[in-house]
């Protein structure tokens, strides 16, 4: 998918609380993921910003789906899952996604997507929001999850 179109958005998002979930596979994109998060929901001013690690991305949604239950209002889902040689790709990447689109769609609370499904490392350090990255997933999905609750509360 291209990375092309994305909106610029100038989002005010204090008042807010948000929990970053992240699970721990690739640990060098995963901190910048996690980094571009947190620092995009600070320049949004969310003024409560947590973080849960997850060991994989296949537990990202029990975790969402629990954090739903409480106070926040958004949810920044990421991980990284690079494609190997068995089929163990496609079923995290489906349980990933399919998790994540039941628990924002049945509890109303967004989840910001940014769970990276890539052929290999290079690809995701591209998108990772570190020096000399292309693309920062991380802060997209922060800016998604903030933008969505401010676009819900005027409904
Ligand atoms: C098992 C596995 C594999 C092979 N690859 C990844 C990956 O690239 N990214 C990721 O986030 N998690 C991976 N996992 C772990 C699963 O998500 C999950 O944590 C385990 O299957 C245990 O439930």
């Amino acid at each position: 998918m291209s990375g092309a179109g994305a909106p610029t958005l100038e989002l005010d998002g204090s008042g807010l609380a948000v929990t970053v979930v992240a699970a721990s596979w690739h640990d060098v994109v995963m901190d910048g993921l996690i980094a571009g998060a947190v620092r995009a929901l600070e320049e949004m001013r969310v003024h409560d910003v947590r973080l849960l690690r997850v060991p994989g991305s296949f537990e990202l949604p029990v975790a969402a789906a629990r954090l739903a239950r409480t106070s926040v209002d958004a949810i920044v889902a990421l991980g990284v899952v690079i494609r190997g040689g068995t089929p163990h790709f496609d079923y995290v990447c489906s349980a990933a996604t399919q998790g994540l689109t039941q628990v924002t769609v049945r509890t109303g609370v967004p989840i910001g997507f940014g769970v990276l499904t890539c052929d290999d490392e290079a690809q995701a350090l591209d998108r990772a929001g570190l020096p000399g990255s292309r693309e920062d997933k991380g802060a997209e999905a922060a800016q998604a999850a903030v933008a969505t609750v401010l676009a819900l509360r005027g409904i």
